[in-house]
């Protein structure tokens, strides 16, 4: 492979995307066959259905594809986080909520790091779901666990100095050159590699009486990628090829169901997490070798994005149950009702064979309007996806008061501007009405 002599972010995005696979795929192989599964449904789809499988993004980019997941403790960890993933151009995007989204005992709130121009998100679209532990969250856990908890998550260091010295430099200079890029690249996969120190096991079991999520990110000294995500033309041809080779589902694909009008937002499964042996320091001393079923393997299909009113919809027919019966009532059957109702992001590109014309007739006759792709994540499929984990409930005393969080404070907690996605969807829109109009020589709209 050619390496470049300096690395732009989105090498170094690119780059490190490959290098944390090659190494999740070491310490999870299961997550190898998951690969090749989602592989053999892209090629079969892209061989069934021609150039139309590839009108929400080419078979390259879908195959290269992937999301990550990892999980953290302070705002301290989250804001090194922030700096880590600025080196590669990816900036964080959404609050979600967690710890409501569902029945389930989440104490987290998140975000997702990724590319936001559309330029940067062709060249590499690569994205991680993060979520940070709130210990002072009452429902979850009391004054005296909260200090415990962040007195030992004030002691670790999760990312090394040089790591973030570089990662400074990069976001600095708009990159690295080959030296740096490389040792940056190592110290950051270096970073989620699961921790092979002896984990405390009386430290570890008071965690998970409350939440296995909590053990899992305030219970052992370092973090780890908890999932790499790819991405599929056809997940329901994903679930029953992956039970095929016995390998157990969750019960259902989380999202929209299957239905013959146009994909929007994102449908995702994943399988129960696996046991991967650690090993437990006993309260007498001793070290023992055990197992932790923490990480799972997770698959996704992309739809495309819905404005604020689409999103509203979307809400109310999830509530509903998001029978194929609701979908049929909620949403129009083709792309271009999806346009004329103004629930889905549409572009629009000049016709590259036209010449800028004078015109009477507008954009219309001359513009193909293309789909936006869905970028970011959904509360409460995230919340499905925390269960593949959750070996049972932990508990949640909902008479407690919960802390406040929300999008400001997690900003706070950054030292970063929080992005809201439908902000970012609007602007693309609008930049490509503005460049389609300027090379047909034409008032947009
Ligand atoms: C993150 C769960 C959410 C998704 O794709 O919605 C997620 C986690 O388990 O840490 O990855
Ligand atoms: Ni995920």
């Amino acid at each position: 492979l050619d390496a470049p002599d300096f690395y732009a972010p989105w090498q170094l995005r690119a780059a490190f995307a490959r290098s944390l696979s090659d190494m999740y795929g070491h310490e999870v192989p299961a997550y190898t066959t998951l690969l090749e599964v989602s592989h053999e449904v892209n090629a079969d789809v892209v061989r069934a259905r021609g150039a139309d499988a590839e009108r929400l993004g080419s078979i390259d980019r879908v195959t290269a594809e992937r999301h990550g997941a990892i999980r953290v403790g302070t705002p301290a960890e989250i804001a090194q986080v922030a700096r880590v993933f600025g080196a590669m151009g990816m900036h964080p995007v959404g609050f979600y909520d967690l710890r409501d989204a569902s029945s389930s005992s989440v104490p987290v709130i998140s975000t997702a790091f990724r590319p936001i121009d559309r330029a940067e998100l062709a060249r590499n679209p690569f994205r991680v779901f993060t979520s940070m532990l709130v210990p002072g969250d009452r429902r979850f856990f009391s004054a005296d666990l909260q200090a415990r908890l962040e007195n030992f998550l004030g002691a670790r260091t999760l990312f090394r100095p040089e790591l973030l010295a570089l990662a400074d430099r990069a976001e600095a200079d708009g990159g690295l050159p080959t030296a740096e890029a490389r040792e940056f690249l190592r110290l950051a996969t270096g970073a989620f590699e699961l921790g092979r120190e002896p984990v405390d096991q009386a430290w570890y079991r008071e965690l998970e009486a409350v939440s296995a999520v909590a053990a899992d990110i305030g219970g052992v000294p370092s973090t780890h990628i908890n999932h790499l995500t790819p991405r599929v033309l056809d997940i329901d041809d994903l679930y029953a090829r992956m039970e095929a080779r016995g390998i157990t589902m969750i019960d259902a694909i989380q999202g929209p169901p299957l239905w013959e009008g146009p994909d929007v937002l994102l449908r995702q499964t994943s399988f129960r997490a696996l046991a991967e042996p650690r090993t437990f320091r006993t309260p007498t001393g001793e070290v023992v070798r055990d197992s932790l079923r923490v990480r799972f393997g997770e698959v996704e299909a992309r739809g495309i994005a819905l404005t604020r009113t689409g999103r509203a919809r979307y809400d109310a027919a999830i509530a509903q149950g998001a029978t194929p019966g609701v979908w049929r009532e909620t949403f129009p059957d083709t792309e271009a009702g999806l346009v004329e109702q103004g629930l889905g992001w549409f572009t629009y590109e000049v016709a590259s064979s036209v010449e800028p014309v004078e015109t009477t007739t507008g954009l219309s006759t001359m513009v193909r309007r293309e789909p936006v792709v869905y970028e970011d994540f959904l509360p409460r499929s995230a919340a499905g996806i925390f269960q593949s984990n959750l070996t049972d409930e932990g508990s949640k005393d909902a008479s407690q008061a919960g802390a406040e969080r929300d999008a400001d404070w997690m900003s706070g907690a950054l030292g970063r501007e929080l992005h809201d996605p439908f902000d970012l969807y609007a602007a693309q829109v609008a930049a490509s009405r503005d460049a389609a109009a300027t090379r047909l020589g034409v008032d947009p709209e």
